[in-house]
């Protein structure tokens, strides 16, 4: 059975632009159907500020993978792209996120879904917003445009 997914792709490291195109192409090899991507959006580090500008984008797909399966792929995308060992919230070449699988919810120590802090982040909101602004979010129960209002 097809799901909808949301992926978040984010880089700041060599060529940022051209990573996050490659990592897109690696889904597709891998079987995930992209369905809508954003733009890409030059945006300021979140978390840790001293470290190099990101490039974000989002991206809809369709998958036939479980969760834990698509965790999985994004992984050996990450690890194939030449992702090392990261520290939390710093520098990396590729970053690729599950945002939403449906409107499953799911919180266990390996993988939380929704991606739990969407609402905080103007660099998943604004790119989703382009391509998903009615989607809702099913903890909060808010629409994506609503919720990159409130993030102002
Ligand atoms: N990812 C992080 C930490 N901070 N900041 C921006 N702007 N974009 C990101 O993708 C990002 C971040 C950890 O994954
Ligand atoms: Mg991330
Ligand atoms: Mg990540």
């Amino acid at each position: 059975m097809y799901v909808t997914v949301y992926i978040g792709i984010g880089s700041n490291l060599g060529n940022r632009e051209e990573n996050c195109l490659k990592a897109i192409r690696l889904l597709e090899e891998r079987g995930i159907k992209v369905l809508k991507r954003s733009s890409l959006y030059e945006t300021e580090p979140w978390g840790v500020k001293e470290q190099p500008m990101f490039i974000n984008m989002v991206v809809e797909a369709e998958t036939e993978y479980t969760p834990s399966e698509l965790l999985g792929v994004l992984k050996s995308i990450e690890r194939s792209m030449g992702r090392t060992e990261t520290k939390r919230w710093g520098p990396r070449l590729i970053d690729l996120d599950i945002l939403f699988y449906n409107n499953l919810i799911l919180d266990t120590p390996e993988l939380k879904i929704p991606h739990p802090r969407i609402q905080e982040r103007l660099f998943v909101l604004k790119p989703l917003t382009e391509i998903a602004p009615q989607l809702e979010h099913p903890v909060l129960k808010k629409k994506i445009k609503d919720l990159l209002n409130m993030a102002h």
